[in-house]
């Protein structure tokens, strides 16, 4: 295959002209994000932003996981899918508050559209709310949304090396969640490998082997997340 040719100068100059229109975006959206972290913080709301591939087990986990601290953690949850509500009727069932975002043609969600969306919850009796992010690896890492956390899955089935392709989000994640752990009798897929490669990336990342249909697989997982909660609670805001 024929290498793509070198680009002239003037497409040199356009790519140049194009990273302070980037900065601006993302200096607009830090500002907002800036808004809604004033926001959960006095409110005392732990809040956490969820990102992966699509499919790697986002919504069933949240599922999973707001039964198993039902009457411990209150949970509300915001939504981000391009198209449809189906994620949020998932969390409905559940009985937990929930609000979907549409983003349309964008991959990511941003701190605008969190702003509009947390308005529109009930979030008096709320300890944690969880963003999922639209699944993608890539563009979510990018934005701030204001959360107190970000949190990556990967689920056994994408392969070992994820971590260090897409290392982004991987390396700011404050946790890393293995999903679909049930699967690994039936993969060719090395544990030690992705746990590898992943430290290359965030040496000392917490990591939680889990699989939805295995209660006792998220016990690590929810600790990590009550913990989280009682910090937010215990921080003093003026
Ligand atoms: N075997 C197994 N399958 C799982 C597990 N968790 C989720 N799945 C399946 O993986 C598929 C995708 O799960 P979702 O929870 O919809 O994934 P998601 O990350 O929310 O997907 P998007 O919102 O589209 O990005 C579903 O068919 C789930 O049943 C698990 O722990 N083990
Ligand atoms: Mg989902």
């Amino acid at each position: 295959m024929e290498k793509p040719p070198m680009p002239d100068k003037d497409l040199q100059a356009k790519t140049v002209v194009t990273i302070p229109v980037d900065a601006r975006i993302l200096g607009e959206n830090d500002r907002l994000a800036g808004q809604n972290r004033e926001f959960f913080a006095a409110r005392k709301l732990c809040v956490l932003n969820l990102v992966s591939s699509p499919g790697s087990g986002k919504t069933t986990l949240l599922v999973e996981t707001i039964r198993a601290l039902q009457g411990r953690v209150r949970c509300a949850v915001i939504e981000g899918d391009q198209q449809t509500d189906y994620d949020a009727r998932r969390i409905a069932e559940t009985g937990a508050p929930v609000v979907q975002i549409n983003t349309g043609q964008a991959c990511h969600l941003d701190a605008g559209l969190v702003a509009s969306a947390v308005r529109q919850l009930d979030l008096d009796d709320i300890d944690l709310v969880f963003i999922e992010n639209v699944g993608n690896l890539i563009c979510p890492a990018e934005f701030d949304l204001g959360e107190d956390a970000k949190v990556v899955l990967m689920s056994v089935t994408e392969g070992e090396e994820k971590p260090v392709k897409y290392p982004l989000i991987f390396h700011l994640a404050a946790c890393t969640v293995l999903t679909k752990c049930d699967l690994l009798p039936v993969l060719r897929f090395s544990l030690d490998t992705c746990l590898k490669n992943l430290r290359q990336v965030n040496p000392t990342v917490p990591v939680f082997e889990t699989s939805a249909y295995n209660p006792e697989s998220l016990e690590h997982w929810l600790a990590w997340l009550q913990a989280c909660v009682s910090a937010k609670q215990s921080q003093s805001h003026p």
